[in-house]
């Protein structure tokens, strides 16, 4: 399988809306979830991204034929929906919980046992993004590999956006702001900018999008997923379109 990152592709056209102030749609960057209180989401469409790992994760698993994954943000919650039949994912720390069925790695989600099957998933940062999205018009969920897929929802829907970088703990990190960045960036001559966290993030991803692996060499989560010796995932979750799927949040459950 290939899984080397591919060059991304520039700015998206849709002839049947034009930019022109006034009749816009806008586009926000919550850098983490911390800042959620800021915005008011019941209008928005919100595209949560955690691209090491659980976003890129959930997009791979439905790409393999998974039925549904239920996103949890408390891990005893998530473990009780074993006796339910689910298969139990996700990890605390990028570590596997004990007792799972499978963590949080995309190449855990591409074999036949996940066809057609239901996955209760819970992860530090991905899930609990999820849940204080909880509340927007619309969830969906964004990874590189399914960038162009979200960025034509995000065009063809009526809803103005915030994307939601899941973050660390909290705190902001590279790889879900370059994601930001990508989107705002393509669908620069579509939908405005709200304030300056898509500018920031737009401009970090115009420096890195050429090599992103080399650009992260030194942020936070690839050096913390390099000492736990988990180094093919980083690469497969920096690959542009691999997948055309946007999976969407209907009533607590991510269906593609
Ligand atoms: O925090 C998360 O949601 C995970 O993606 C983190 S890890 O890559 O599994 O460490």
């Amino acid at each position: 399988m290939e899984t080397r990152p591919a060059k991304p592709s520039g700015s998206v056209t849709n002839p049947t809306q034009q930019a022109s102030p006034g009749n816009m749609k806008t586009i926000d960057v919550c850098l983490s979830p911390e800042l959620m209180h800021l915005y008011n989401v019941e209008d928005r469409t919100v595209v949560v991204v955690d691209i090491l790992r659980a976003t890129s994760c959930m997009v791979t698993a439905f790409a393999h034929g998974v039925e549904s994954i239920t996103p949890f943000a408390n891990l005893d919650m998530c473990r009780a929906m074993k006796k339910n039949g689910y298969i139990t994912s996700g990890e605390r720390d990028g570590k596997k919980v004990d007792g799972f069925d499978k963590g949080n790695s995309p190449f855990e989600y591409m074999g036949a046992d996940v066809k057609g099957k239901k996955i209760a998933f819970t992860t530090t940062n991905g899930t609990q993004a999820i849940e204080k999205a909880k509340g927007a018009r619309r969830i969906i969920i964004g990874s590189f590999l399914n960038l162009s897929s979200v960025v034509k929802y995000l065009l063809f829907g009526e809803n103005s956006v915030l994307i939601v970088c899941a973050g660390w703990k909290g705190k902001v990190n590279l790889e879900d702001t370059l994601f930001a960045g990508a989107v705002v960036d393509k669908l620069r001559n579509h939908i405005e900018p709200d304030c300056d966290a898509p500018l920031a993030a737009q401009h970090l991803y115009t420096i890195a999008k050429d090599n992103m692996v080399s650009f992260l060499s030194n942020s936070s989560h690839v050096k913390r997923l390099a000492r736990l010796s988990i180094n093919k995932d980083i690469d497969y979750c920096l690959t542009f379109d691999k997948y055309q799927i946007v999976p969407c949040l209907v009533q607590g459950v991510l269906k593609a």
